[in-house]
């Protein structure tokens, strides 16, 4: 389970539907030319808080049914609704995924002790193992070194997707569990986590920036950081401008112009614009 993982983007169509062929062609290309490691379904970049339960499965579905077993696959189905988590555990559990994700439950303020009985009860319910979903900048929800050592007693919780810049806490992190999986979340920041000694990555940019993530880390890996960090820096141009043009619309217009039918951002987000179209097209030819 270690290596680079695209976080999968969906394609929608202008009416927010799940645009089946689209996916399937996001799921082609992450494998066939971002060549990557695996798939992280269902999560932040899959838009998938904004989707009911039924959509939620066919990403799911779909996703397991085109990558086959070429790449491993982790589905996120993480919810505050926790009936919704345990339903979308077994499901992704009975359609393989080789393990389950969940955000930390977010929106109220729910103390330790809830985090944790939400994390064992998931888990529990399935035969397959959880990689806690930690992103404090959108949860709100700080877990501590003691937290984590708590929530792994659960020998079936068996890694974090570490999103965050805190790198004091990732080394804590690295150091107190090294026999946890633990995978970067920040593509801007992969050249430090890899530094660190994470076993993999996540993220939405991988979806066309697979080869350069891949090059990061392994140059990484030999200790040649100058080059590393040449091309962690042009990655970075590229996240830059993308952020600057909206992450999930330009990654999918970007997509759009390698033929990938990418689609649409579903609503509440907004749809892209012609100037995001014009732009996608400037950046795509630029780095791409
Ligand atoms: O899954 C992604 N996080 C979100 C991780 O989309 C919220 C990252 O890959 C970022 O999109 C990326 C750009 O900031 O690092």
């Amino acid at each position: 389970m270690k290596g680079l993982f695209s976080a999968l983007l969906v394609s929608f169509d202008k009416d927010g539907s799940i645009n089946e062929k689209g996916l399937r062609e996001i799921v082609r290309y992450n494998i066939d030319v971002c060549k990557v490691d695996g798939l992280y379904v269902g999560g932040s970049t899959g838009e998938n808080f904004m989707l009911s339960t039924e959509e939620k499965k066919e990403v799911f579905r779909i996703a397991r049914d085109e990558a086959k077993d070429s790449v491993k696959l982790i589905a996120q189905v993480g919810s505050i609704n926790l009936k919704e988590a345990l339903d979308l555990a077994k499901y992704a559990t009975d359609l393989g995924y080789n393990a389950i994700s969940a955000v930390t439950p977010f929106y109220y303020k729910f103390d330790f002790e809830e985090i944790k009985n939400y994390y064992n009860t998931i888990v529990n319910s399935v035969d397959n193992k959880m990689i806690i979903y930690s992103i404090p900048f959108l949860t709100g929800v700080n877990l501590s070194v003691d937290q984590f050592r708590e929530l792994f007693e659960n020998e079936k919780i068996i890694g974090i997707k570490f999103t965050a810049g805190d790198f004091y806490l990732l080394e804590r992190v690295r150091k107190a569990f090294p026999d946890k999986l633990i995978y970067s979340g920040f593509d801007e920041m992969l050249l430090p986590a890899v530094a660190l000694g994470v076993d993999g990555a996540i993220g939405s940019t991988y979806n066309l920036n697979g080869v350069r993530a891949r090059q990061i880390f392994d140059l990484v890996k030999e200790g040649r950081l100058k080059e590393a960090n040449e091309v962690q820096s042009l990655t970075n141009d590229f996240i830059s401008d993308v952020i600057d043009n909206g992450l999930y619309n330009t990654l999918k217009l970007i997509l759009q112009e390698k033929g990938v039918d990418a689609g649409y951002c579903r609503a509440p987000f907004k749809h892209h614009t012609e100037k995001q179209i014009e732009r996608s097209k400037e950046i795509a030819s630029k780095y791409f």
